[in-house]
Order: C-alpha cells, then structure tokens, then sequence
C-alpha cells in the first residue's frame, strides 16, 4: 500500500507511535509518506520506502494565527494526488481529522478517493477535545472518517460518552520493538547511579499535570523513608522547575536527579527497579509499556486505559489517582526481594504481547477495510 501518515512530530507519545508504525509499515515492504510540519524525531535515517513531506505554513501579516491546518490540508491533497496513496491515516483528531476531511472533499472534486482513518490518542478527545472550541469539528470529523482507532477500550469508552459519535471506534493499542526496549548490561550505569545498592526508581514523562510529577517525589520521600533509594526523572516541561524545588523541599534533592530528555530511555529503563506512573489520565501509558517491556514493573494509577496494560498484582499495582500513601505501600511491596523478580518477569511477558508484529497487522487490516468502505 502507499499510505500517507499525518501526526505530531515531536517528542509526545502520538507522534511515537505514528513514527514506529510508519517505520514498521515501511518494513513490511509498504511505502509510507510522513505529512508532518517538520521531521519526525524517530525518523532519522534513509530507508528506501520512507519519504517526508513537510508542510510549510507562509506567514503574512494579517495572520495573527498561520493557518496551518489550510497549508496541511493542501499538502495532503498535494501528496495523495502526486504519490498516488491509497490511504490516510492521521493520528491526533486536532486539527489532522478535519483538515483530512477538508482533503478528501477537494480531491473527490477531482475525482480521486481519499479514505480516511483516524487514531484517536487521548489528549485530543480527554482534554482538549471535549472543550466547547473544538468539540463540533472534533466530532464530525471523526463521524466522517472511513476508519477510527482508538488507543484503549477507556478512550473509546470516553469518546463514546462525551461525544455525539456513531462511528464504530476499533481499539488498537499501542506497540514496542522488542529489539530496542529490553534490559540492556549497564552495570557501570547502575553502579554509576546507586553505588551502594540502592533500588531505583524511575518516571519519564513530559512534566504537565496530567502526570502528576509531584506524585512521584512524594511517593519516592516516601519509599526513601523505609529503603535506600534513588529517583531517575527523565523529561522535561512545564512542571520541571517546580519539582527541582519539591524535591528540595521534601529534602531528597540528593537522590533524586533530572536528567531531562533523553533519547535513549531503555537504557536508563535497563538499570531501574520501578517505573512510576500517578497519571490523573492516561489513554494507554506507551511509557509504562516500554519500561515493562525493559522487566520494570509499574506502580501506576487506575487511570484512563493503564489497567488495560498494567495488570494489578502481576505486573506492577494500581490505586486511585492521588493516593500517594497507596502508592508507597504499593511500591515497597513491589521492590521487596521477595517479590520483585517474579514482577520484572511478569512485566516482560506482558509487554511481548504488544510485541509491533502483533498490532501492526491490525492497522492494515483496518486500511483495506477503510479503502472498500471509501
Ligand atoms: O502523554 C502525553 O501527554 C502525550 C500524549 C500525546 O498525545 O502524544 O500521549 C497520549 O498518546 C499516547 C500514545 O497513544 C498514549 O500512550 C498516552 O497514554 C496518551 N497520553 C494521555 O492520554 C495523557
């Protein structure tokens, strides 16, 4: 198939997985097309089936706001017209749904057909969707698209109840490279880190609110109260400075590092014992995934689609959003000696079933369905 892939191209979970599904697309010998404002972080190397395509947004002095949803709508039309594609897929509904269905109705006046599916990620229907600025456009969209994903059974739940949608929502979840995301020898690292043996803790994200960051270094003053231990923050974003003073404040700003945003996450993930996730949402949790994919277990909230990943008791523990008490208890329990090895195992076989060969023939078959439906 030649298929054309619209999304965030930064560092967010969306653009991730739209990057590693365009790659592993590519693989299985399809030939993908990236329509992205600029090039998409995991997309740094050549690869035959490959190609990028970037929307350029001209600025002029009237626009207080550059339109770049016209500029990328035209650009699809230019690039399903030019590459002859058979399918766009555009992850984030805001604005990648819309501006697809303004596409679709230029090219079918020129008599091409344009089927649309759209992956709906989470924070485009949880927070930002759901306002009353977007919501209308939201749900058309996603009522006019030929296939819809969404990332968990919660998010469709979610979609279902906030939005007038009537389409059917199929829930592919998000995937890992098996190959990339396992535990890696770092001893050095470890030793580096924790040098007298200290367990370590570890959370990534982008520091908004929706990840409840200060959950983490209470949950941590809390655990270092009982055990020898250490805090790894990967990251950065609006909270960042914030935490730097929490952490002195609950005077563990010597076990604690931020060690901001690292491309190379598995290998940090290869030297941790715990992965914290006390999100207030989350449609899925792709960061929880890789560390389970890496034998960390997690000790995440019950919020959003993470039960649907992190299994309670197997694989990590789940409380309530904001019981940080909980999440201590949680945690010590998990990094007993007694219990941590049959979780770090347990962590592992539950990531291997969201192994990238499992999920990726999902999308496709949602693809042929989306073409006959156009
Ligand atoms: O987690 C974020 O804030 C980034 C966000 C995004 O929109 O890029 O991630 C969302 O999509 C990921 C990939 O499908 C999911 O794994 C994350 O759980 C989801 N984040 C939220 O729902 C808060």
């Amino acid at each position: 198939m030649n298929i054309g892939i619209v999304c965030y191209p930064t560092f967010g979970g969306s653009g991730v997985v739209a990057t590693e599904l365009g790659k592993a697309l590519a693989q299985r010998g399809h030939r993908v097309h990236f329509i992205t404002y600029s090039q998409p972080v995991r997309l740094d190397f050549f690869n035959e089936n490959l190609f990028y395509h970037e929307v350029y947004v001209p600025t002029y002095p009237l626009f207080q706001f550059p339109p770049y949803e016209s500029a990328l709508a035209s650009k699809m039309v230019d690039i399903v017209q030019n590459e002859k594609l058979d399918v766009l897929h555009v992850h984030y509904a805001i604005p990648h749904a819309s501006a697809a269905y303004l596409a679709k109705q230029i090219l079918r006046s020129r008599g091409i057909t344009a089927p649309v599916v759209t992956t709906l990620h989470g924070t485009d229907i949880t927070l930002v969707g759901k306002d009353a600025s977007y919501e209308p456009v939201v749900t058309f969209s996603i009522n006019q698209s030929d296939g819809v994903t969404s990332v968990s059974a919660d998010l469709r739940r979610e979609t279902y109840e906030y939005f007038p949608v009537e389409h059917k929502i199929e829930v592919i979840p998000n995937f890992i490279d098996l190959q990339r995301f396992k535990k890696q020898e770092k001893s050095h690292f470890r030793t580096a880190i924790a040098p007298d043996g200290e367990k370590i803790l570890l959370h990534t994200s982008n520091f908004r609110s929706v990840k409840r960051v200060e959950d983490v270094l209470r949950i941590f003053a809390g655990v270092r109260q009982v055990l020898p231990a250490k805090l790894l923050l990967v990251g950065d974003g609006p909270d960042r400075t914030r935490m730097e003073k929490l952490a002195r404040e609950l005077d563990c700003q010597r076990d604690v590092r931020f060690l901001g945003k690292l491309e190379a996450v598995e290998e940090v993930l290869s030297v941790s014992d715990l992965f914290l996730m006390p999100s207030e949402n989350e449609s899925f949790g792709l960061a929880a995934l890789e560390a389970m994919a890496c034998e960390v277990p997690v000790v995440s909230t019950n919020a959003g689609g993470i039960p649907e990943l992190n299994v309670h008791g197997v694989t990590g523990m789940l409380s309530n959003i904001g019981d940080v008490d909980d999440m201590v208890k949680n945690a010590l329990y998990v990094l007993d000696d007694e219990n941590l090895p049959r979780f770090k195992a347990a962590a592992r076989a539950r990531a291997e079933e969201f192994a990238v060969g499992n999920i990726v023939p999902l999308y496709e078959d949602c693809y042929e369905r989306a073409m006959q439906l156009a």
